[in-house]
């Protein structure tokens, strides 16, 4: 019984240090998530990668087509409902976060996604 109880122990020692370990592994890492964003246009592209020039966030990519936004980021100094609210700070609806009236009725006409232009490749 006594054996068992050390094994025991061994055992949930271990695995309390391969899960720490992979924690930190993972802090370090850079991680990438895929998700949508409204807008229309080159100028919205430029905006919506603009606003993603922070620290904390290695690369951001807006595709006007598709309206996928993927963002490579370090979870240590940045994170997802962070990344959400910079692309609504400049004008831009996200799968979670909204942006303000008062910011999207600022954008450039061309710009007004919600008012059914649809999309549309300027170049
Ligand atoms: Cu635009």
């Amino acid at each position: 019984m006594k054996s068992l109880l050390k094994i025991s122990i061994f055992f949930s020692a271990l695995l309390v240090f391969s899960s720490m370990k992979s924690v930190d592994f993972q802090d370090d890492k850079e991680v990438s998530m895929t998700f949508k964003v409204s807008g229309v246009c080159g100028m919205c592209k430029n905006r919506i990668e603009e606003a993603l020039y922070v620290t904390g966030i290695k690369s951001a990519t807006w595709t006007i087509k598709t309206q996928l936004l993927t963002v490579s980021y370090k979870p240590k100094k940045m994170n997802e409902l962070k990344i959400h609210e910079l692309v609504a700070s400049v004008g831009h609806d996200t799968e979670k976060v909204k942006a303000k009236d008062e910011i999207y009725k600022a954008l450039p006409d061309c710009c007004l996604y919600r008012d059914g232009v649809g999309t549309h490749d300027d170049k």
